[in-house]
C-alpha cells in the first residue's frame, strides 16, 4: 500500500516538473501547449509580454500559426524548444521559413500569441 502510494507520488511530481520546468513541447501537441500556458501563469495572472528570438520553422495560414524554435524567454520561464504561437496574418505577411526573426509574445490564459515579428 504504502509502496504504490509512494509512486503514485513520484509519478505526479514528475508531471509537474514536466510542466513547470523544461517542456518539450511537439508543435503541434495542444496539450503540451496548455501545460505551457498554465506554467507562465503560475508567476503572475494576467496576460504577460515578452521579446523572444527564434527561428521560424512553419507557418500555417490555415491555423493562423508560426511554429518557432525559439531560444529561452527568462521572462516567461521557458527553456528553448519549438512551439506553435498564434499569429494573425499582418504578422505572417513578410514572414519566410528558416526566417531568424524576433518577435514580441503576449502569454495569457488562452495561450501565446505573437503581436509583432521582425526579421533579423
Ligand atoms: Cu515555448
Amino acid at each position: 500500500m504504502r509502496a504504490s502510494n509512494l509512486v503514485m507520488l513520484l509519478a505526479a511530481t514528475l508531471a509537474l516538473t514536466a510542466c513547470g520546468g523544461g517542456h518539450k513541447a511537439e508543435p503541434m501537441d495542444e496539450m503540451a501547449m496548455e501545460g505551457h500556458d498554465r506554467s507562465s501563469m503560475g508567476a503572475s495572472h494576467g496576460a504577460k509580454t515578452a521579446s523572444v528570438v527564434g527561428k521560424v520553422i512553419a507557418i500555417d495560414a490555415e491555423a493562423g500559426t508560426i511554429t518557432v524554435d525559439h531560444e529561452p524567454v527568462a521572462k516567461l520561464g521557458w527553456p528553448q524548444m519549438v512551439m506553435a504561437f498564434d499569429a494573425g496574418e499582418d504578422v505572417r505577411a513578410d514572414i519566410g521559413v528558416g526566417d531568424v526573426v524576433e518577435f514580441t509574445v503576449q502569454s495569457n490564459e488562452d495561450g501565446n500569441t505573437i503581436t509583432a515579428m521582425t526579421k533579423q
